[in-house]
């Protein structure tokens, strides 16, 4: 062979492999989410605190009128909440820094109607302080509820009054490190004054003075409400929306609870629900705690239907955490540590029809791998998709779990999953929408080999991770 020729192959080959490197990176969806909601989701599941005047007065809403000095938690501890919920596995607490009544947990200059009146700590104590620091000592993140709806402020139901609530927003986004969520609760008694919020000025203040903090409402723009105040998600729930028309406290909640396959902007649901019957403590309600069992149903219903668990655990008059819910919440933990902590399906091995073009970036055996960051994406326009996953011995499981790497969106809307089971195979699961995390219930059953057929996507599929477990004896609940 002459020079001439090597060099022409020489040529051929490198631009070959030039062509494939330049199109070699899987694409992403149009509608991705960014690196804070990815992060957020990944936390899946945090803790929620209802604490205020309610508490003493016994009342879910209160009226405005409440004398401060009726707050006088007598053994507030702040720490208490933050190593419990640390121990429950929260990434992060939500603080109701002010709930519809209007009374401040903080000493607000913009009002006296806070604990800057009340008997505790003399009136120098500032609870939202006390958590942030606690909250960042134990490395989780904090979230301020500061609810619009004010039944104390006289300016309320005036223009004035969105000052008013900006001066405060901006005492808290200011004084109090980071504040990773803000809750924008649109609840609202019926004959309330009609008041104009000025969400859009509400949104760009948090975004100016925290860059890095997601939204909440029923319209995001970054965390949407999933649609009702149980905890559950839609079986089939989409991380998308079309958010520009919903109008906050009048949405339609079953649109929130599925989201939208055809939306235009990444707004993740958040399943709120509280640990007792009501959000704020009632003494009443302390042999009325969900049980650990029921909480891990719901971490199903949530985050293994593609949303966070937002899980409220109220402080009682004495200002902690009761010990009946601290109970159920380590038990909870611990019930997930023990279905999760043994994947029967950890590195083994994965069998595809072919993966996208054909980059061992995205091979077969980032499914097994346990990493999020890694997984195998299909090859382009292949019309049947089969993963077979092959266990290299028989193993009793009751409980699968898939994931979509939702950095490059969300693209899976049916699946169905079966189990070899002597000679034959047979259907044991089906779904539509996966997304950060989809869990599934099944009864136990003993096999070595399994295959995933993903039937309808948006865009060539990819899968980041399956798991294969056997159910702690504790969790109660098997079927989905
Ligand atoms: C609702 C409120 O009215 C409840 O009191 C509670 O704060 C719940 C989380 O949101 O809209």
């Amino acid at each position: 062979m002459t020079i001439k020729y090597i060099l022409i192959i020489c040529v051929v080959l490198t631009g070959f492999r030039v062509h494939s490197q330049s199109s070699g990176d899987f694409p992403k969806n149009n509608v991705v989410p960014s690196a804070e909601q990815i992060a957020y989701q990944k936390m899946e599941v945090i803790g929620f605190v209802h604490f205020g005047v309610n508490t003493f007065t016994d009342r879910e809403w209160g009226t405005g009128t409440e004398d401060p000095k009726i707050f006088n938690p007598s053994s507030l501890d702040v720490n208490q909440w933050v190593s419990s919920a640390k121990k429950a596995g929260m990434g992060m607490l939500i603080i109701t820094a002010k709930h519809h009544d209007g009374f401040c947990l903080w000493p607000s200059e913009y009002t006296d109607h806070s604990v800057a009146s009340s008997p505790w700590e003399d009136g120098k104590g500032d609870i939202v302080k006390d958590l942030s620091e606690a909250c960042a000592m134990e490395g989780i993140k904090m979230g301020i509820y500061l609810s619009p709806w004010d039944m104390h402020e006289p300016l309320y139901g005036t223009d004035s009054y969105n000052q008013y609530y900006l001066n405060q927003l901006r005492e808290l986004m200011n004084n109090y490190g980071t504040i990773s969520e803000v809750w924008m609760d649109g609840a609202k008694g019926k004959n309330v004054k009609d008041m104009e919020y000025d969400f859009e000025k509400y949104r760009s203040t948090i975004y100016e003075l925290q860059p890095g903090a997601l939204i909440f409402s029923d319209a995001g723009p970054d965390i949407r409400w999933i649609g009702n105040e149980h905890g559950i998600a839609g079986k089939t729930n989409w991380s998308m929306l079309v958010k520009d028309d919903i109008q906050i406290g009048k949405a339609d909640t079953d649109y929130l609870n599925t989201g939208d396959p055809d939306g235009t902007s990444w707004v993740v649901g958040e399943c709120d629900v509280s640990i007792r019957p009501g959000w704020f403590y009632h003494a009443a309600q302390d042999s009325k705690v969900k049980s650990a069992a029921k909480l891990t149903d719901l971490y199903y219903k949530s985050v293994g239907r593609n949303g966070t668990f937002l899980l409220n655990i109220p402080p009682d008059k004495r200002g902690l955490w009761h010990e009946n819910d601290v109970q159920e919440l380590i038990e909870f933990k611990s019930i997930l540590d023990e279905t999760f902590s043994n994947n029967l399906a950890l590195n083994k091995k994965v069998i595809v029809s072919g993966t996208w073009n054909a980059e061992e970036k995205y091979q077969a055996a980032n499914i097994t791998d346990e990493d999020m960051s890694s997984f195998w994406a299909a090859s382009e326009d292949e019309e049947i998709l089969v993963i077979t996953i092959e266990l290299g011995r028989k193993e009793e499981f009751d409980r699968i779990m898939l994931q979509e790497p939702i950095g490059y969106g969300q693209r899976i809307s049916a699946f169905s999953i079966e189990v070899k089971s002597g000679k034959k195979w047979k259907q044991v699961a089906e779904g539509t929408t996966i997304g950060y995390k989809r869990l599934l219930r099944i009864n136990k059953i003993k096999s070595d080999e399994l295959r995933i057929h993903l039937t309808s996507y948006n865009n060539t599929p990819a899968i980041s991770n399956f798991g294969l477990y056997l159910a702690s004896e504790r969790e109660t609940v098997i079927k989905e």
